[in-house]
């Protein structure tokens, strides 16, 4: 099958919401009175936890706070495009009703609701793209998923063929036809699996959505689209479509320990970080296990989006930075006939931009629309050499970040990509 989904609406997302949620949320980072110092969805391998031990989480999860909506509404007020939230962890459980598994949050705990039901209904309501996470590879619940040494210590290929037969493709088909379009499945950690397996499950999703897409790593580099390290920040902008993705705090799953929270400036400037390479960002929130997403990620992602309904011309839609640079005052992103100069930090009362070679029609604030900004050009073709120098207003502006909107007066940009230094320059 070599159908090519339409791909348009994840490269233009830029921002979205990953959700960690799952029975690790119960013991929330601490086990026998020991803090993980790994992350909290982690905790069951730490602590090499026997399954049928773990399993009893799900005799205590009754989330009663769980709300949908608040879940939707706190992605679409954030100014993301998309969710992507936890069908399926390494610990095996299944966050939906499930007839493959009845190690489900249906059938195993007191909650017996599906919140994947409610919230495919909430992300529909609020415009916002779901996507599912889904373990492929390692399940520690199954023997012959990879993972789990403690309960399991042998492993075999043919074990492993038969927990993707009667486990994940059948989980798989549930999940693509019980909640609508589904926007991508996001497979993780490829251990295992070979590329054989990989195409079959690429392949199987598409059979039951064409348009679906799958991460990159379902492995074997056969995902839709490629994704970064986990909390990993690229240092160039990149070919193809990619997907960076980092969590709020230290931790993906909720860990009642971990209030290291990061600053919405911070927030803002990883996202400028992803855009200006060319990628998305999936932003990661743990919810507690009574359901609720912790007061202090919903106040930073209520902020971001108060920034980026101002600013999101930045972001939304946008490419990366045009050079192979990061420059000490911060970042670049482009549109069309634009570029978005990310302030980070003062770069004094000018700045200068080498290498546009087209002429500027003007240059404004995007958060004081009504400022224009002096500048002036300097235009030569031989050598090739342009130099745009920017006056800026008075500092106390550049706050959480500042973005300067150039336009082009001839519709485009035309740029000379060597004009700043480079490895092969
Ligand atoms: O779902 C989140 C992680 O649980 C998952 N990917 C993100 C999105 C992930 N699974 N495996 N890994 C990431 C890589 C594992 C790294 C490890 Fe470790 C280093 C495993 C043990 C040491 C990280 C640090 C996990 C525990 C401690």
């Amino acid at each position: 099958m070599n159908n090519v989904p339409d791909m348009r609406w994840f490269a233009e997302a830029r921002f979205g919401m990953f959700v960690h949620w799952g029975l690790y949320a119960i013991p929330a980072g601490t086990w026998n009175g020991l803090d993980t110092p790994w992350v909290g969805e982690w905790i069951m391998r730490k602590f090499k936890i026997p399954r049928l031990e773990y399993a009893k989480f799900a005799e205590k999860f009754n989330p009663v706070d769980f709300n949908a909506r608040e879940w939707g509404d706190a992605a679409k007020e954030a100014g993301m495009k998309y969710m992507v939230i936890t069908a399926k962890h390494h610990d095996g459980f299944s966050m939906y009703r499930s007839r493959v598994s009845a190690y489900n949050i249906v059938d195993a705990t007191p909650f017996k609701r599906d919140p994947l039901e409610e919230i495919a209904e909430a992300c529909r309501e609020a415009g916002i793209r779901l996507g599912f996470y889904y373990s492929q590879d390692q399940d520690w619940y199954e023997p012959g998923g990879s993972g789990n040494d403690w309960d399991f210590p042998t492993k075999t290929p043919e074990a492993f063929a038969n927990y993707l037969a009667s486990k994940v493709k059948p989980q798989l088909k549930e999940l693509l036809t019980n909640y609508g379009p589904i926007g991508l499945i996001w497979f993780d950690t490829p251990v295992t699996i070979t590329a054989e397996q990989s195409k079959e499950l690429k392949d199987w999703v598409r059979a039951i959505q064409p348009d679906c897409l799958v991460s990159g790593r379902v492995g074997h580099s056969l995902g839709d689209y490629e994704s970064l390290g986990d909390n990993q920040i690229p240092g160039m902008p990149l070919n193809g479509v990619w997907e960076g993705l980092g969590t709020i705090n230290g931790t993906w799953g909720y860990k009642a320990h971990d209030r290291q929270w990061k600053s919405t400036r911070k927030l803002i400037r990883i996202l400028g970080e992803f855009a200006s390479k060319g990628t998305n960002y999936l932003l990661n929130v743990g919810p507690d296990a009574t359901g609720k997403i912790p007061p202090p990620c919903v106040r930073r992602l209520r902020e971001v989006g108060k920034w980026l309904r101002v600013n999101g011309d930045a972001v939304y839609a946008t490419s990366a930075s045009p050079w192979n640079h990061e420059f000490p005052w911060g970042r670049i992103t482009t549109g069309k006939d634009k570029m978005y100069l990310w302030l980070f930090d003062w770069p004094g009362r000018e700045l200068f931009i080498y290498g546009l070679r087209n002429p500027v029609k003007e240059i404004g604030i995007l958060a004081a629309p009504e400022t224009k900004l002096d500048f002036s050009e300097q235009h030569l073709n031989h050598p090739d050499y342009h130099k745009l120098t920017i006056r800026l207003p008075d500092r106390r502006r550049v706050k959480p970040v500042t973005i300067l909107e150039i336009k082009s007066a001839n519709g485009k940009l035309d740029i000379n990509q060597r004009a700043y230094g480079s490895a092969d320059f």
